[in-house]
């Protein structure tokens, strides 16, 4: 059986604690993935000990030859994309279409890191003084911590590390503990691009991987004072304890966090295009994205209609292990995940007014029985008040509610502390920009499910969502980077600003 390392300057090694936590296969708990690295504090120290050694050397490397190393990094990606998308979905369960999406949104995001290192503009202005000229330029900032879920165990990553490496900062990386094979799969390939791009010239430590707990390894994070920013995906519950103890440090902070993104459809809207969407904004990933459809807004003159045709369609999903054939709908990631989706389940149960109208259970059918699957969920006569309407649920439940104008449904979809994602199906575009223009979330489709959202665009939300940076697009460069004001003076004498010009 496999026992899997940490990455710590340009070496693969054991943890200092010698423990090991076994990783398992979502679809079949019988199929042991590998043993991987309870990393210790120890483990954090020495890593980020080599990311700040290896920045002094880093930032001094041309950025567009560190763009040629994420270039080389999207190629290999590439050549490799259905053997990593294969294994992502042994590792986390989602069907082999998405995991080979989610790394070919990691391909995307390299190239686009690549091109980067030849642009990563700066602005100049004129100066208030004669013979003297100002520029500006981006300049690295360090060491960065990088933390990121398992649903998204190749994009997310990439979305970090690829603009922080680029920027000329080093990194280390904590994976989510579901999804550490991705994770080596990853850091290996990076390597080996770093490898063939700098040949003798190989920096150690420039990306650095430690497996383990964020209790341990993420509050490592925060203590290490030589950790100069951090990113973080997950929930809002240790986001805020991020920003809370990263600000008190100065450290700078991108969160991504929780989301309740919901799906309008008006009674003008294509039910059938609106029909498709749902499906696979709400039940694709099993319904474990951040951007996932949780909640469907209906017009009430077409409530009745679709929510037929959405039931005929969801109990045709066929549930099963994403790398066989004719499978729509994965695992749940884990044991505990499914615990949770089912709890929200027996509290939707519980509310008077809202009405199961399909799943509602684990599904222990055959095979399936091996794994954590749900069935996937829908709950009719959903008020806005309701947990089940408010609360991110990150599994194959969505809620539907009932709205009678446009004001209403923006009203519903706005009415939660989060903003993520969101959808509107109409035909009127009249009220598409009105939506547009109203809706309170960091993204919003118009005729488009909820999730969907492409590398070169921002990505994140307004809200409880995020403490409002973006990933994704040319934004994300902006916090990976800081500015430098350069003030060059060939007028041959002192001149001063603001007294001697006024
Ligand atoms: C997430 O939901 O966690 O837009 C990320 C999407 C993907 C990224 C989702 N491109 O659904």
């Amino acid at each position: 059986m496999d026992y899997f390392k940490n990455f710590i300057n340009g070496e693969w090694k054991d943890s200092s604690s010698g423990k090991y936590t076994e990783n398992r296969n979502p679809a079949n708990t019988e199929d042991l993935i590998g043993y991987f690295p309870s990393s210790t504090k120890e483990d954090v120290n020495e890593a980020v000990k080599a990311a700040r050694e290896a920045f002094k050397k880093w930032r001094l490397v041309p950025a567009p030859k560190r763009g040629d190393v994420l270039k080389v990094v999207g190629d290999i990606m590439l050549q490799r994309k259905d053997d990593i998308a294969f294994e992502m979905t042994r590792e986390m369960g989602k069907v082999f279409a998405e995991t080979k999406g989610d790394t070919q949104e990691g391909i995307d995001t390299a190239y686009y890191a690549a091109s980067e290192g030849r642009r990563l503009f700066g602005y100049n202005a004129p100066s208030e003084l004669p013979n003297k000229m100002n520029l500006s330029f981006r300049i690295p900032i360090g060491v960065g911590g990088i933390i990121t879920p398992w649903n998204f165990p190749m994009a997310i990553p990439t979305w970090k590390i690829f603009p922080a490496l680029v920027c000329g900062n080093t990194v280390v990386f904590k994976p989510a503990e579901l999804t550490p094979k991705t994770a080596n799969t990853l850091v290996k390939i990076i390597d080996e691009a770093m490898h063939e791009v700098l040949g003798k010239d190989y920096i150690p430590g420039v990306v650095n991987l430690i497996h383990g707990s964020g209790r341990v390894v993420g509050e490592c994070f925060l203590e290490n004072k030589e950790i100069d920013l951090i990113s973080f995906t997950g929930s809002t519950v240790v986001g805020k304890r991020i920003n809370e103890v990263g600000g008190r440090e100065l450290k700078r902070v991108s969160l991504e966090l929780g989301g309740k993104n919901a799906q309008i459809v008006m009674d003008d809207a294509n039910l059938e295009l609106a029909l498709d969407a749902v499906l696979w904004g709400a039940f694709g990933t099993t319904g474990q994205r951040c951007t996932a459809t949780s909640r469907l807004i209906l017009h009430e003159k077409i409530h009745d209609k679709f929510l037929k045709m959405l039931v005929e369609r969801v109990n045709k999903l066929k549930l099963g292990y994403g790398n066989d054939k004719g499978v729509d709908v994965g695992p749940c990631v884990s044991e505990a995940q499914r615990e949770t989706v089912n709890d929200y389940v027996k509290i939707g149960l519980n509310e008077d007014k809202a009405t199961l109208v399909a799943g509602g259970d684990y599904a222990k059918e055959g095979n399936l029985a091996k794994g954590w699957f749900y069935k996937p969920t829908i709950f009719k006569d959903v008020t806005p008040d309701m947990r089940i309407a408010k609360e991110e649920i990150f599994g194959p439940v969505l809620a539907v509610l009932k709205c009678n104008s446009l004001d209403n449904a923006v009203e519903i979809l706005n009415g939660t502390e989060y903003g993520l994602s969101s959808s509107i199906f109409t035909n009127n575009v009249n009220d598409a920009f009105r939506a547009v223009r109203d809706i309170q979330a960091g993204i919003t489709y118009i005729n488009g499910a909820t999730i969907g959202a492409e590398a070169h665009m921002p990505f994140g939300g307004v809200k409880a969502t995020g403490n409002g940076h973006r990933e994704g697009g040319w934004t994300v460069y902006d916090f990976y980077s800081e500015w430098k004001a350069v003030y060059i003076d060939y007028s041959g004498k002192l001149q001063r600003a603001q007294i001697d010009n006024y």
